[in-house]
């Protein structure tokens, strides 16, 4: 039942959600029960398993699960059922299937069977991140495409689900194409082959796309028959992103997307608590997209989870939000330091060293936070490496303004040996504007006493 406040307006997706599919470690049930709950809280109805490194999932997807792991499932589908949120159990055999082999399609089945039993009654079928060409000769006897093979599986599986299992199953497929315009060769077969029920998942233009626009959601249907159902590849931050933290709210999605999809769901990071963070900001947009308001959803979420501590907090995200959807990283640091410049130009090195103090005096009041136990340790153990970086720079910029106030050879030497040992930190922090200006600060500012 819908129960959303934006109920008959034409812009509300359908299925609004979350996946957890991204490469890294797997969330843990109770992670994944609280998303069930968070999903119901928020708005949102849909939550789909696709957990890359749940071996059954993906490489030992043949073999079924053992009594522990079914049991676990089975409690995360009745929990699920509880909260009124589909779950979406996806199967990825794609790295060794043999899309001919009858013995292949058993395996596949007696797998969904095994989740049916567990209450599952929406399912994927994910072909994405597997070798472009066909594996087994059987197949290429048989097919003269990938798309060829896909099709055929999809369809002899699509009609097992319907003869063999008493009760309707939802089927989505996750195309081996799952980004660019739609028109490509295989995708546009795939699609076309494929009844509309049968529910495709699209990541837009790029893998992480910066935008999702309306216009190529309606190039997609034009060329494939379908309407996407969008993974956004939001906040995760797996693959060549891992340096990076994905704390700002969700950017560049058009406000009409939803009238034009199935619906919309967003990949988790495995670092679970910074996850539900955006996630706040997720549910903003997909509740009411015409009047999603980033910043404020952001300020809210941290709000929400952090009640006067969101406000210190922001600090830290102001500098983790770089990623696919917004290359600008700190804003807050880089109008302190654009302020700062303004005054050393002027020649009025108080003034400089006072604006930078109030910034370092916001750094102090997070640091109380945590001393106070006010930002959970949770939260607090994901950002580790980034709230590190955040340190060293916090103690930079202190010394900065001593440095400001009193500049001394043995100051500017410790500042630079500070500065040195941060290039050796692995994350991706946005405050590389940071070393510049303390750079130009210790070439610039003379020392008083020379
Ligand atoms: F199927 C998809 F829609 C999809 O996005 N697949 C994976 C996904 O599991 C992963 O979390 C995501 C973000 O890295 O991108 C896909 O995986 C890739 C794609 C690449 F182009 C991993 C590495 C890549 F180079």
């Amino acid at each position: 039942m819908e129960t959303i406040s934006t109920m008959g307006t034409t812009n509300v997706f359908e299925i609004r959600g979350v996946i957890e599919g991204y490469y890294g470690k797997p969330w843990t049930f109770r992670q994944r029960c609280d998303l069930l709950d968070f999903l119901q809280a928020h708005g949102m109805n849909s939550y789909f398993y696709a957990a890359k490194y749940d071996a059954y999932h993906r490489e030992r997807w043949a073999e079924l699960y053992q009594p522990e792991d079914c049991r676990e499932l089975g409690r995360l589908a009745e929990h699920a059922l509880l909260q009124r949120i589909d779950f979406w159990y996806c199967i990825a055999p794609g790295l060794t299937l043999c899309y001919s082999d009858p013995g292949d399609m058993d395996r596949h089945m007696a797998k969904t069977e095994q989740v049916y039993r567990l209450g599952v009654r929406h399912v994927g079928l994910f072909l994405d991140d597997i070798p472009p060409q066909l594996q087994h000769t059987r197949d290429t006897q048989r097919y003269a495409s990938l798309a060829e093979a896909h099709i055929d599986f999809i369809a002899r599986y699509a009609a097992l689900l319907k003869e063999k299992l008493p009760e309707p199953v939802q089927l989505c497929v996750c195309p081996w194409q799952y980004c660019g315009t739609g028109e490509e060769a295989y995708i546009t077969a795939l699609g076309r082959s494929l009844p509309p029920e049968i529910k495709l998942l699209w990541t837009g233009p790029q893998v992480c796309s910066k935008t999702l626009e309306t216009e190529q959601t309606e190039r997609f249907l034009k060329a494939t028959g379908h309407r996407p159902l969008y993974w956004d590849n939001y906040p995760v931050n797996d693959a060549g992103m891992y340096r990076e933290m994905h704390l700002g709210p969700l950017l560049g999605r058009d406000a009409t997307l939803g009238g034009y999809s199935d619906g919309y769901l967003s990949n988790g990071m495995e670092y679970y608590e910074c996850t539900k963070i955006v996630l706040y900001t997720v549910a903003d947009y997909l509740c009411d997209p015409a009047h999603y308001n980033p910043e404020v959803s952001l300020r809210a979420a941290l709000e929400s989870e952090l009640k006067d501590a969101g406000a210190s907090l922001l600090l830290l995200v102001d500098n983790t939000r770089h990623s696919c959807l917004q290359e600008a990283n700190s804003r807050i640091l880089h109008s302190v330091l654009f302020e700062m410049r303004k005054a050393l130009v002027k020649g009025c090195r108080e003034e400089a060293a006072d604006l930078l103090a109030a910034y370092v005096l916001r750094l102090d009041t997070l640091e109380g936070d945590i001393a106070l136990g006010r930002i959970p340790e949770k939260l607090l153990g994901e950002l580790e490496p980034w709230l590190r970086r955040h340190r060293g720079m916090h103690r930079v910029l202190h010394l900065t303004v001593q440095y400001l106030r009193n500049p001394s050879p043995s100051l500017s030497r410790w500042i630079r040996d500070e500065l040195d040992a941060m290039k050796a930190m692995t994350v991706d922090y946005g405050d590389c504007d940071m070393e510049l200006a303390v750079g130009e600060i210790l070439r610039n500012v003379a020392f008083a006493h020379v």
